[in-house]
């Protein structure tokens, strides 16, 4: 089979993420509601500021922006991990970044799927955050024989779906009719149903454990829980909620409001309580399941190391003077104290460029183009900035913060389930239940950044940047 008629991985994943969004927005019509207030947001901030809507034009960003989403799904096998990372693999998703939940008091740890390529970021930024149930902290050996026996029974992935994934393998691609009806049964696998598979019993002893192992363990499948939009005014969002009937969680995540935006801020709104059908019951006799919800997030630039440090030890300095989990009591609070902790963060691109705490995209700029010179012989990329034949952008955050996931799994579990777990993260085991390592997140960003240094060498026909 020749590789021309193989459609582009980047491609069906962008067709899978509308596909997607579309059965989400059926399932949970109040992600409908907050797509469109997401729009509208949108719209009023590139209609106000000129800088953003330039900005956005100006990194190719604003052709993304509609597209734009994460979701989140929980398995609960390592064979569920490993056939999930074989099915992203189909749409040119790779497992990014290990983030370990336990902490948190949530019995799980994470990954999140998706494009590494800047280019394939720019064609389709859909990502998967994707956990993975540590069964090794169920301590009642009795509920954990039974939560293995349950798992066991369940396959997640329909036979055409595993059937394309290995003809996808096997020729090294799929055809556009394949890449349609993949995308049908991958869909099937993240769909909500509302029939358990376990007795109101057993529902109650996973849920008395944690009402997330109940969510991971009682359902045929791993449907996905939330889908998040990107904004470009996450503050105008949470205030605007109410006023579409949306109830927001009680603070948002991540660094506070600044005029340079860094990594991530997120918010979400509750998960909705859903009617579901156990295996000793009827449709005239439910119970009650409370998981899906809808999330909203605002990205900025990616930090190296040292300004990730900054930031955590910033962001843990705020909630270290708070002395408590953020919420609705003390909200604001706690905003203000992240206010004044952020101040020491610095808010120019500039300063973020110089004191190395930000990745950049660098560009070569018209002067440098016009005055390009064989015998140029620059001693630093400063030295190109400094004279203007180099300008640089902040490249964008496309990964998680673990300290703001676990407010978003603990936001929807309800503040009830806190608990605590000895054990410790364990990326060995991930990976080993991953069939493959994760990739490093801060050396992507470094490879983004050090590939346009080179194109800037070419063409401004430089000897190469560092
Ligand atoms: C995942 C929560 C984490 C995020 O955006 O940080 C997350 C989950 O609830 O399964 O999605
Ligand atoms: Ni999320």
């Amino acid at each position: 089979m020749s590789t021309l008629s193989f459609v582009d991985p980047d491609e069906i994943r962008t067709q899978f993420s509308r596909a997607m969004s579309e059965m989400y927005k059926e399932e949970v019509p109040l992600y409908g509601t907050l797509m469109e207030l997401v729009a509208e947001t949108n719209k009023k901030v590139l209609e106000s500021n000129k800088a953003i809507s330039d900005y956005l034009k100006r990194t190719g960003e604003i052709e993304r922006l509609e597209m734009e989403r994460h979701g989140a799904i929980r398995v609960g096998t390592p064979e569920e991990l490993a056939t999930i990372a074989r099915l992203f693999a189909v749409m040119g998703m790779q497992p990014v970044g290990y983030y370990d939940l336990t902490p948190a008091g949530v019995p799980v740890h994470s990954t999140a799927f998706r494009a590494v390529h800047e280019d394939s970021l720019q064609s389709s930024p859909f990502r998967v955050f994707t956990s993975l149930l540590r069964l090794d902290l169920i301590e009642n050996e009795e509920l954990r024989r039974l939560v293995e026996i349950i798992l066991d029974e369940r396959q997640i992935f329909t036979p055409n779906a595993l059937a394309l994934i290995e003809k996808f393998e096997s020729n090294g691609g799929l055809d556009a009719k394949d890449a349609r009806d993949f995308i049908d049964e991958a869909l099937e696998t993240f769909r909500w149903h509302h029939d358990a598979t376990v007795s109101a019993k057993e529902y109650q002893r996973l849920h008395d454990q944690h009402r997330l192992i109940a969510d991971i363990v009682a359902f045929k499948g791993p449907h996905i829980n939330h889908l998040t939009p990107r904004t470009l005014d996450i503050d105008m969002i949470q205030d605007g909620m109410p006023q579409k009937g949306i109830t927001p969680k009680a603070v948002i995540e991540g660094p506070p409001r600044r005029a340079c935006p860094i990594l991530l801020r997120q918010t979400s709104f509750k998960a909705l309580q859903e009617t579901i059908v156990f295996t000793d019951q009827n449709n005239s006799a439910t119970g009650n399941h409370t998981a899906r919800f809808g999330e909203i997030e605002q990205r900025g630039a990616a930090l190296t190391p040292k300004g990730r440090k900054l930031y955590d030890t910033l962001l843990n300095a705020a909630r270290a003077e708070l002395g408590e989990f953020p919420s609705e009591s003390n909200a604001e609070k706690y905003t203000q104290l992240l206010e004044k902790h952020f101040k020491e963060f610095p808010d120019t691109y500039a300063e973020l460029h110089d004191k190395g705490l930000a990745y950049f995209r660098y560009f070569p700029t018209q002067q440098g183009i016009a005055s390009r010179s064989n015998s140029y012989r620059p001693s630093s990329r400063q030295d190109l900035i400094a004279q203007g034949r180099i300008q640089y952008e902040p490249i964008v955050y496309e990964d998680f913060l673990p300290v703001s996931a676990a407010g978003i799994f603990q936001s929807n579990l309800g503040d009830d389930s806190q608990a605590h777990y000895s054990g410790n993260s364990n990326q060995d085991d991930f990976e080993k239940a991953l069939g493959q390592k994760v990739t490093n997140e801060l050396k992507l960003y470094a490879d983004t950044q050090r590939r346009s240094l080179l194109e800037c060498s070419t063409i401004l026909a430089v000897p190469p940047l560092v």
